[in-house]
């Protein structure tokens, strides 16, 4: 929220700030990327010039739903929300607007979801990402800008970073684009980079991934789908779903509502959730796209879920492959763990868990996933019991302590399910979390 407009040296940092902050300023949405990324990188804008970016995501604030807390709290549920039956706490965070026209891209503002929308890119493909911000409905005295950052991209070039102290950020009714061509397969986390204690609090974070080369080749393992460029067919999958760790403590929400400042030392979140929603919300089906005004279509049969679209429900039929790429962007550890089922930990930050020839993959029944940390993990769905309806195990995170429960087992915690059917019950995948 501290804005240094005038920095009393002009060092080389705060030159390519200003060259780049002023090129966005003059160049205005559509062409400042163009005049931008020309400027310090020639090759790329070769064959930038006229293409369309693959994906708009806009930056804004907005409301999501958290169940009660145990203990009545003076910040929870947020009197601010409009419309207390649905929404309970205030945050800052992404859209997906690709393809919307202006007018739905504007009605976006203090429509942010948590967490923010999950992607994909393939190995050696450019991808540009188009970042749009809205500004925040519920604070016009915060002029803060936003960015991308790709957490543990190796080799990123440091002008679409994201990283604002080195390079661009975007400012309020501005846009940059993006522009990635990524080599090397795995799970990442994406979040905005500015005021990032803050902004990554407020809900600003996401999954990215990318996909190897070798996916395609069925001759390795039939589904064609692989973590990793393995050679051998060890990291193929049937089924993936991205599972996306973040917290919320409510105390530093409200007082973004209400115009205060937390004390971040005081630390200490009262949710820890997957995908942006906690148990049973994490087994609720998935949003459903858009409607005319380019707002989100909430899952069915949950409203309050408008905003928070991502499923966390893991399906799939005895003796399939399941990937869970896991990546954590809350300030704390997690500890997530199946009862029941052995883990493969088959690739850590995005690198293929394989020294020299060597695997060095290994099984567990609990990943320790630190802040910032990814981890790409595969089970194989037990046999059905013979039972009526799928086999239920749980995927929780064991710290007990990290969130509350209100009640009903498991209730308001890091908990979702894994439901296995009979072997050709579901047909074949065709996207992540579905
Ligand atoms: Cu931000």
């Amino acid at each position: 929220m501290k804005l240094d407009k005038f920095p009393r040296r002009i060092n080389r940092r705060d030159f390519l700030k200003l060259a780049g902050s002023g090129l966005l300023a003059a160049g205005g949405i559509g062409v400042a990327h163009r005049l931008a990324s020309g400027l310090l990188l020639p090759d790329l804008i070769a064959s930038a010039q006229g293409e369309e970016p693959d994906l708009v995501f806009a930056a804004t604030d907005g409301w999501i739903y958290l169940p009660p807390l145990p203990t009545p709290s003076p910040y929870h549920p947020d009197d601010l929300s409009p419309d207390p039956s649905l929404f309970t706490t205030y945050m800052f965070g992404f859209r997906n607007v690709t393809g919307m026209t202006e007018e739905q891209i504007l009605n976006q503002k203090m429509k942010a979801q948590h967490s923010a929308p999950m992607f994909w890119i393939n190995e050696g493909q450019q991808f540009r990402l188009e970042l749009r911000n809205l500004g925040l409905q519920m604070r016009p005295d915060l002029t803060d800008a936003h960015t991308v950052h790709f957490h543990g991209f190796k080799n990123a070039i440091p002008f679409f970073d994201g990283e604002p102290s080195s390079s661009v950020s975007v400012p309020m009714n501005r846009a940059f684009t993006y522009i990635y061509r990524p080599h090397d397969p795995g799970t990442y986390m994406f979040h905005c980079h500015v005021e990032d204690v803050e902004h990554v609090q407020m809900g600003m974070t996401g999954l990215v991934f990318v996909r190897p080369a070798q996916d395609g080749n069925t001759s390795l393992y039939p589904s064609g789908k692989y973590v990793f460029n393995d050679g051998d067919g060890s990291t193929g999958y049937d089924r993936e779903f991205g599972m996306h760790l973040s917290e919320m403590w409510v105390d530093s929400h409200w007082a973004d509502s209400h115009i205060q400042l937390p004390e971040w030392s005081d630390y200490k979140p009262d949710f820890s959730m997957i995908n942006g929603r906690v148990y049973p919300d994490t087994v609720a089906p998935n949003g459903q796209g858009f409607d005319a005004n380019g707002d989100l279509i909430a899952p069915d049969g949950f409203p309050y879920l408008q905003y928070q679209p991502i499923s966390s429900l893991v399906q799939c039929n005895e003796g399939e492959r399941v990937l869970l790429r896991f990546t954590n962007l809350g300030f704390m550890q997690a500890s997530m763990t199946i009862d029941g089922i052995q883990m493969r930990v088959v690739g850590k930050d995005a690198t293929f868990l394989r020294n020299g020839g060597a695997d060095i993959s290994y099984l567990t029944n609990t990943v320790v996933i630190g802040a910032g940390e990814s981890f790409d993990v595969i089970f194989t769905a037990p046999t059905h019991s013979g039972g009526s309806g799928p086999d239920t195990y749980l995927l929780y995170n064991r710290n007990f302590t990290m969130s509350h429960s209100i009640g009903d087992f498991g209730v308001g915690k890091q908990m979702t399910e894994i439901r296995v059917h009979p072997a050709g019950s579901l047909p074949t995948q065709t996207a992540p979390n579905t």
